[in-house]
């Protein structure tokens, strides 16, 4: 017998509210035609040979580089823009000192008239999409509207786009809305709007990373964060790695370090030779959703399905899964070419770039042949240490939370929190040294509590209480770390080597965390002392670990004191228990 032919609905028949957004934005924006994407492999071959034929994206070396593109961005887009960036609730305080702020009315005012006709003569391309397997309950979805193929292929690697996507969402009828338009590329014209109340995020003006992929950092840490406090979860910066003793256990690790300090590396490590038998598995690499679960553990996800990853430094010796990982079906941006066009970026440690990434001929007169804040875009599955749990619909419960900064001086190596409050005061005190990442000067120390600054959707001091509060639901709380990689002598070299040497400091950490492995009390917390750590096979001299593992009193009077200024920013909203437990470390400095 004959069965019934499967009859497929429509894309823009699934959805009510999607189809009226969409409909909304047609007549605003006026473009010529409406694509709405179904997220197959074919749809997405279409777009890249459209582009490859226009002149878009670049394909690159098929020898060496298969299904590899170049995409460059115009040069005055080449970053987040954070002083553009802004968080438009109703009441200013809801966005706190650490936002930018608009009232709701008047950035929808200016941008229904930036948004106004702006896509005449381009196709409007309506991206389904979601956040975290498709199957799990902690995946949220959104709807991504724009003009630019470049973002649409960058939102199929990124997240999963399409089909199913929208029909998770037509169930419920809720869905972050994200407007997008590339606008004329003019930093005059740029603004990065994000609506919290109302689950909105409106770009314009920029086709850049962060600025445009409304999913990763508008989508899932700034609305998400908001999100989660009123449904009682966390949106954070993170890593996430899983860790496999020689006993065969396996515990996970998530870490929040301010942008381009070496998540991605930490993410992808490769354990020295000197600690056999450990294997490291990436969960992810940039941002984890966090949630108490019903056993009292604290159980993640990675809400991205790609790595959208700074290119210059990485090599066989920095991060050798990432090296192999983007040499095939990578989208490249920013970077420069060799003469038999291979990508090409500074750290590299091999070749030669003949073309920079402007296009030009490359003169080392004019700069970096690649962009420091160059990208790759990579999907999560090509990773070699991808762990298989990473798409696992409960995510993994999570042994200790991390949080990390880049400081030439005061935070040692590692040191673990008194108690979760602790935790949280540690976590709020992060402060690093600008990078690339973000448009601006680089190489300037700013506090970057939990390196959500330019991420959390509202006002820290409501956003620590909730990490008070969600502590207090978790029965078996994970245990609270700092570290610092990035600690320097008095002639500016780096004293810890980093990279798979890593793993001896996450070691200690998991065994801290077991109720094991020793370490000496000091007034900022628990710091291992030389014989605690694993140092078979580590080349660092004793006066160096010495160094590293120090805590200078002088210099954390001085911390404290500039913790609590920069704290006391946030008034009536800071968690007395904040203050309690910073008055408890100067209390404890000699
Ligand atoms: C990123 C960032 O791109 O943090 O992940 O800037
Ligand atoms: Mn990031």
């Amino acid at each position: 017998m004959a069965t019934a032919p499967h009859a497929t609905v429509a894309l823009p028949a699934l959805s009510r509210a999607v189809a009226d957004w969409v409909e909304s934005v047609r007549q605003l924006t006026e473009p010529s035609a409406v694509h709405w994407c179904d997220g197959s492999a074919r749809e997405m071959r279409e777009l890249t040979s459209q582009l490859v034929s226009g002149g878009e994206l670049l394909p690159l070396n098929a020898q060496y580089f298969p299904r590899c593109h170049l995409a460059r961005s115009s040069p005055n887009d080449v970053a987040r823009v954070e002083h553009l960036t802004f968080v438009c609730t109703r009441s200013r305080e809801d966005a706190g000192p650490n936002n930018n702020w608009m009232a709701p009315d008047e950035a929808h005012r200016k941008m229904r008239a930036l948004f106004s006709g702006c896509m005449h003569g381009r196709t409007l391309y309506v991206v389904p999409y979601c956040m975290g397997p498709l199957d799990s309950p902690y995946a949220r979805c959104g709807v991504e509207i724009t003009d630019s193929p470049y973002v649409v292929i960058n939102m199929s690697i990124m997240t999963r786009i399409g089909r199913a996507p929208l029909e998770r969402i037509a169930r419920t009828e809720r869905f972050v809305k994200g407007l997008h338009s590339i606008g004329e590329v003019d930093p005059e014209r740029r603004f990065i709007m994000h609506f919290p109340e109302e689950l909105a995020i409106e770009s314009y003006g920029s086709g850049y990373g962060g600025n445009a992929l409304l999913g990763k950092k508008c989508h899932a840490l700034r609305i998400a964060s908001w999100q989660a406090r009123t449904e009682g979860w966390l949106a954070e910066h993170m890593l996430i790695v899983g860790l496999q003793s020689p006993r065969g256990e396996t515990h996970y690790i998530a870490a929040a370090f301010p942008s381009a300090c070496g998540k991605t590396n930490l993410a992808m490590l490769i354990p020295p030779q000197s600690m056999p038998g450990w294997k490291v598995f990436t969960v992810g690499d940039d941002i984890a959703w966090l949630h108490p679960g019903a056993d009292g553990r604290l159980w993640a996800i990675n809400p991205e399905a790609g790595y959208f990853g700074v290119v210059p430094g990485t090599n066989p010796e920095t991060n050798r899964n990432a090296y192999e990982m983007i040499r095939r079906d990578t989208l490249f941006t920013n970077v420069a070419l060799t003469a038999d066009n291979q990508p090409w970026w500074e750290g590299l440690k091999s070749g030669t770039p003949v073309i920079d990434w402007q296009g030009r001929p490359y003169d080392a007169a004019r700069g970096p042949a690649a962009h420091p804040n160059s990208r790759f875009t990579v999907s999560a599955t090509r990773n070699p240490s991808y762990s298989p749990h990473a798409e696992d619909a409960r995510g993994i419960p999570i042994s200790a939370l991390v949080f990390g900064g880049r400081r030439r001086e005061v935070a040692p190596l590692v040191y673990q929190a008194r108690n979760w409050a602790h935790g949280v005061l540690v976590g709020a005190s992060v402060a690093s040294e600008t990078t690339a990442a973000a448009a601006g000067k680089a190489g300037v120390v700013r506090r970057d509590p939990m390196a959500m600054l330019p991420f959390c959707g509202y006002n820290f001091g409501d956003y620590w209480r909730h990490w008070l509060e969600v502590g207090a639901k978790l029965t078996r709380p994970p245990q609270i770390f700092h570290v610092n990689w990035f600690r320097r002598d008095a002639q500016g070299r780096f004293l810890w080597p980093g990279f798979g040497e890593n793993l001896r400091v996450l070691a200690w950490m998991l065994e801290r965390a077991a109720g094991g492995a020793g370490a000496a009390e000091t007034p900022i917390g628990s710091v291992p002392r030389p014989q605690d750590l694993h140092t078979e096979g580590l080349e660092v001299r004793t006066e160096a670990m010495e160094e590293l593992l120090r805590v200078d009193p002088a210099l954390w009077r001085r911390e404290v004191a500039e913790i609590r200024a920069y704290l006391q920013q946030f008034g009536t909203r800071l968690p007395a228990a904040l203050t309690a437990e910073l008055a408890e470390t100067e209390r404890l400095l000699p």
